[in-house]
């Protein structure tokens, strides 16, 4: 499965011409996922640099992201958050920022997000079960469409999944998504079964198979969004199931 995946990694990244500087198909785990969830807050890292535990990479076009750890006032916690800083408008471009400690497969994650500015585009994203820059989950909040969306990236096409439960329009939900201070999206995910929360209030369920083996959890953006995330919250839901078995 994984000589698959490389081979199916290095096949498209050598169909566009360009590899990208850093493929989360090279990385391995540097731990088990704890018992306990992991809290990322960005307050120890180096202001203007990557945060320690993560990989940069990029779905589609145009230029790599820019992530860097800055000094923001009023985070969520502490002083600091992570921001993707480059604005390139490239449509079909999608920032990865990757967490680079270990695989889940049923696993509950959140994160508080700010969007900054963009024209094209203001989105925030968590994405899970990701096998490589060009297959993943993601969910995203859009803060100039007003509406979350559940994804699937599939041989670097995205594809929107539909909501459980509805005809008609599926296209994720119509919600208000501030433009300005911070709100929290979190997504758990249970074998084929994704529930999507903005802050605090769930929102909607999609079921989907494609993608039900252990992957990376990470953040994501599109196009120019210039977006801050802070307190990456990532908890295993295996264990905890498991704990009261
Ligand atoms: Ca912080």
């Amino acid at each position: 499965m994984r000589f698959k995946l490389v081979f199916l990694s290095l096949a498209l990244f050598g169909c566009s011409g360009a590899a990208p500087p850093s493929d989360p198909d090279s990385m391995q785990p540097a731990s088990e996922m704890p018992q306990e969830h992991v809290l990322v807050s960005f307050d120890a890292d180096a202001v203007g640099a990557m945060p320690g535990q993560f990989l940069a990479s990029r779905t589609g076009g145009g230029r790599e992201g820019v992530w860097r750890v800055e000094q923001v006032e009023r985070a969520p916690s502490g002083t600091q958050a992570v921001v993707q800083t480059d604005a390139d408008r490239t449509s079909y471009r999608f920032p990865l920022l990757v967490y680079d400690q270990f695989r889940v497969r049923d696993v509950d994650v959140s994160v508080a997000f700010q969007a900054v500015s963009g024209r094209v585009d203001q989105a925030a994203g968590l994405v899970w079960r990701l096998q490589n820059a060009n297959n993943y989950y993601v969910v995203r909040a859009n803060a100039k469409e007003d509406n979350v969306v559940l994804y699937k990236v599939e041989n670097g096409e995205r594809s929107d999944l539909q909501v459980k439960g509805r005809r008609g329009n599926t296209y994720g939900v119509d919600v208000d998504v501030p433009d300005s201070g911070w709100s929290t999206l979190r997504v758990t995910a249970r074998g084929s079964l994704f529930e999507v929360y903005l802050n605090g209030r769930k929102l909607f369920e999609v079921e989907d198979s494609t993608f039900g083996d252990p992957g990376w959890v990470g953040l994501w953006t599109k196009a120019d969004s210039v977006t801050r995330f802070d307190d990456l919250r990532i908890a295993n839901l295996d264990v905890e199931e498991g704990a009261g078995q």
